[in-house]
């Protein structure tokens, strides 16, 4: 199996870009060290903070966002970063190329009950002068690179500098990203959905026409049976439509007006749509392809629906 370092190289990456990734595939290596010591490294349980929307932030979120601020400031080539735990953004060095915008630990419940939680990272141009949030407010179609670690039963990488989608394993012994996949393809069709379903009052028509005829199974229009997940993390989610393919959402909702979406634009929807559409999947907000997003703000949520090709176009022909 070829490593990461070897991977860039064949494809012919830019170095400063490499060196940036391997970095960040080392920062996940380290997560992934504290996840696996978990009550041993004093990381579980809560903290006494709220994040900038309003979130209880977990004692991982702030020690993985620390450990990714801390270890990217060692690299010149980083202006600047946005995190999901940080209230504005961090200048690093006013010469740097690239922008790194990031989730330090996506699915931040899950790590007091031992399952699966993940870091999500995109890389952006940095464009000239002093750095604001209106850096960062570049569609995702301007993403260098995106990915996310999975730390699960094994610690899994999925990547993409836009020629495909490549998955990676890390190595316990060596410390070291090994390529398991050069080319994610994500299966056109699908009998699987993830959806929060106790949400299901407060969606939109056109989610809730899709979801009931999906329900109704091999009886309703769709005549075949559809099987749901629901991992409570993206990072699992996405994982397992890249891995066996699915459709993924997370809808609007009108639980509470002033929060009609959830996840975040900069940190989860777009690299995890550059992912999926580099593994030949679709990632729309049901009205609008996801990369073309110009973003308004650096913590901006909007609506997912992601995933197999044929069953996301399907969902959207609900909306049209
Ligand atoms: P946290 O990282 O703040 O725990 O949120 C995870 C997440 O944004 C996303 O990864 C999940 O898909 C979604 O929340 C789960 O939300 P529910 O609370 O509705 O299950």
């Amino acid at each position: 199996m070829q490593s990461l370092q070897t991977a860039l190289q064949n494809q012919q990456t830019d170095p400063e870009l490499s060196q940036l990734l391997e970095l960040l595939a080392d920062i996940c290596c380290e997560i992934s060290n504290d996840v696996r010591r978990g009550a041993l490294a004093g990381v579980l349980g809560v903290a006494s903070s709220e994040n900038v929307q309003g979130e209880t932030q977990k004692k991982l979120d702030i020690i993985a966002n620390d450990l990714i601020k801390r270890r990217l400031a060692e690299l010149p080539s980083v202006k600047g970063i946005a995190s999901e735990e940080e209230d504005d953004v961090v200048s690093l060095h006013s010469d740097g190329r690239f922008l790194v915008s990031f989730d330090p630990l996506d699915g931040s419940s899950n790590i007091d009950i031992n399952s699966l939680v993940g870091t999500i990272f995109s890389v952006l141009p940095a464009p000239e002068g002093t750095l604001t949030q209106a850096s960062f407010l570049q569609s995702g179609r301007n993403q260098l690179a995106a990915g996310y670690a999975l730390y699960g039963p094994s610690t899994l990488m999925a990547l993409s500098t836009g020629q495909g989608t490549q998955m990676y394993t890390l190595d316990p012994n060596s410390q070291t990203f090994l390529q398991l996949e050069a080319q994610v393809q994500i299966p056109a069709t699908t009998q699987e959905f993830a959806i929060n379903m106790s949400n299901q009052r407060f969606w939109q028509a056109p989610m809730q026409g899709y979801i009931n005829d999906l329900l109704e199974g091999a009886n309703g229009v769709r005549e075949k049976n559809f099987n749901m997940r629901w991992i409570a993390a993206m990072v699992g989610d996405v994982h397992r439509v890249l891995s066996r393919g699915g459709i993924f959402t997370y809808p609007a909702d009108h639980k509470n007006p002033d929060k009609p979406f959830k996840l975040r634009l900069m940190y989860e929807a777009n690299p995890m749509a550059m992912l999926v559409e580099q593994a030949n999947g679709l990632a729309s907000t049901g009205y609008e392809n996801i990369l073309d997003i110009e973003p308004s703000g650096i913590h901006q949520r909007v609506a997912v629906i992601l995933g197999s090709r044929d069953e996301v176009s399907h969902c959207l022909s609900y909306h049209a």
